[in-house]
């Protein structure tokens, strides 16, 4: 065996664990490790700013079911990239942020951008730790794969010492970590079947992580057998398949209120994968707190999250991809209550995600987004942060296959385009677009100089209000007339796509945007078209308030 720095045992375990790419912003803090990156075979994307990063790690870890990786400086490095950090908490992503730290002979005198990592990201992260000593990296950084992915997944912070980096060590490799995944307990699946064959009105919700392709075809298989009705979670919709005859929709941000009281007036819950947080709940007002309602079944990889807010009949502590495949043994015993209900219902949700309203201006958003969902293949990825124009997609985008939709539940604005970029990385061969607010673009915008410089070619559609308009709708609610501090005065974003080397393009009426959509996608290059709602349209439900100021 033969020495090597800290930077390149670090490096060599990122290869062991099958680690293909890895985002960063570079940093003096951790140049040992970009030394030992210009002779790995890993794909390196610089970054500009280390939230895009961080969430390019994310939106991989969402992808793949293993842990992106993503590299940042100390200090502000660090602050900037909790961005990404707090996302992969919240949506259960596995991933791991490695920070350069300063030597750790200057600890605790305030050092040039010293943290305290463990302080920081503590209440953010499954794990925070430091790696004291090269001979260490392979056991903790192989734990840390573990951490991120096994359990609930999430994200994992290393803080890597400056010197530690550069010291010699004599240690051999941990090959590749698979996370430990459980069998529901067969008495739990049997209880499942008599609680079902005594139900009247059950419905399933499918959510969170864990998920395959595999666990999809179980769950559908499932549904079909037992005339199910299967909804998705909040910005999950692409865990099921919109056109089997049990799907009912999606609950997020405004949820069909059929599918809202479906759910309440359900008398059983197969809640699976999801944590059934405030947005899916409608502000925790669909399921009874702690004791539900409705008889619950949650299936949930963390144990911990079992109880946690709703106390379950019957709790499993398995991921989704390890549930369904169980469910395969449950039949009827004869044509359920319920079917249908569920007929009925799939009936509903087709109608209330085909029909668009007519909206003020020259620009039908809506239409826009349906042409796009029937025009584009079934395997494009969709990306989006947060902002009401996400909901025009929410609403009207149906989704048939796993890893197409890309976007935050935990409800954070800037998250597009980094994830757009990553998706066109991994799936080269599939169409990768971003719909972005104009606030929500610039909060990760900068990103696009990232997809220009290594030629990643995705499609960033701005729906331009001039306003922060989920804020200014909230206003025209609590506070109407009294606009404070939600007006955007925008700059030329087609430009702005030319100038970064890209192609841009201005989309002022409906009828516009197909051609424009067919010569960004033409040009081969990441691209922007710049759309302009009328700010009259104030989300997709509803209209700006006669008279209000605009
Ligand atoms: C990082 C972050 N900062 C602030 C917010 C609060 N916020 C939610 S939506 C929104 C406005 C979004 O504006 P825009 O992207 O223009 O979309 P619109 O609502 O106008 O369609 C703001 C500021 C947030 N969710 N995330
Ligand atoms: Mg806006």
């Amino acid at each position: 065996m033969s020495a090597r720095t800290g930077g390149q045992i670090l490096v060599d375990q990122l290869v062991a664990q099958g680690v293909e790419r890895v985002t960063c912003v570079p940093g003096e803090s951790y140049l040992a490790v970009l030394d030992a990156l210009y002779d790995a075979k890993i794909d390196v994307l610089t970054c500009r700013q280390e939230g895009g990063a961080a969430i390019m790690a994310e939106a991989y870890g969402k992808l793949t079911g293993r842990p992106g990786v993503c590299f940042v400086t100390r200090g502000p490095g660090a602050t900037n990239a909790s961005h990404g950090v707090h996302i992969a908490m919240q949506d259960s992503t596995p991933m791991i942020l490695f920070v350069g730290q300063i030597e750790t002979g200057m600890r605790e005198r305030e050092a040039f951008q010293e943290l305290d990592y463990r302080a920081v990201f503590g209440s953010m992260t499954k794990w925070t730790t430091e790696i004291d000593t090269p001979d260490r990296i392979p056991e903790l950084v192989a734990r840390a794969f573990r951490v991120a992915m096994q359990g609930r997944p999430g994200p994992v912070v290393i803080a890597l010492p400056e010197e530690m980096l550069v010291a010699l060590a004599e240690v051999p490799d941990v090959p590749r970590v698979e996370p430990a995944t459980p069998a529901p307990a067969p008495a739990d699946v049997t209880a499942l079947e008599k609680l079902l064959e005594g139900a009247k009105k059950p419905i399933a919700i499918l959510g969170g992580s864990g998920w395959d392709e595999a666990a999809i075809d179980a769950m559908a298989d499932f549904a079909d057998r037992w005339s199910l009705p299967v909804c998705t979670s909040f910005r999950r919709a692409d865990r099921f398949r919109w056109d089997h005859r049990c799907y009912v929709g999606d609950l997020g941000i405004g949820p069909s209120p059929k599918l809202s009281a479906m759910v309440k007036e359900a008398d059983v819950l197969l809640l699976i994968g999801g944590r059934m947080s405030e947005m899916p709940s409608s502000s925790y007002t669909m399921i009874d707190i702690p004791v539900p309602q409705q008889t619950l079944v949650h299936v949930h990889p963390g144990a911990e999250e079992l109880g946690r807010v709703y106390a379950p009949t019957i709790a499993i502590p398995v991921p989704p991809r390890a549930f369904t495949p169980a469910l395969a043994s449950l039949s009827p015993k004869g044509m359920p209550a319920w079917a249908d209900a569920t007929a009925e219902a799939h009936a509903a949700y087709l109608d209330w995600s085909g029909k668009t309203r007519k909206l003020p201006g020259d620009f039908q958003y809506g239409e826009v987004v349906r042409w796009l969902n029937e025009n584009l293949p079934a395997d494009t990825v969709l990306c989006n942060g947060a902002g009401n124009f996400a909901g025009w997609m929410h609403r009207h985008w149906r989704f048939s296959q796993l890893g197409t939709q890309l976007a935050p539940t935990s409800g954070s604005m800037g998250y597009g385009v980094p994830a757009a970029i990553m998706a066109k990385r991994q799936k080269p061969g599939s169409t990768s677009i971003v719909i972005a607010g104009d606030g929500d673009f610039l909060m990760n915008g900068q990103e696009f100089a990232t997809a220009v410089q290594h030629d990643i070619p995705f499609i960033v559609i701005v729906i331009d209000n001039g306003m922060y308009g989920t804020i200014r709708m909230h206003q025209e609610r609590d506070y109407p007339g009294r606009v404070s501090a939600t007006r955007l005065k925008n700059p030329d974003f087609a430009a702005y796509a030319k100038a970064f080397g890209g192609h841009g393009e201005v989309v002022r009426r409906t009828e516009e945007f197909a051609p424009a959509f067919q010569r960004a996608v033409e040009s081969g290059k990441p691209a922007i078209l710049h759309c302009f709602l009328d700010p009259r349209a104030l989300s997709v439900g509803k209209d700006m308030p006669e008279g209000a100021p605009l």
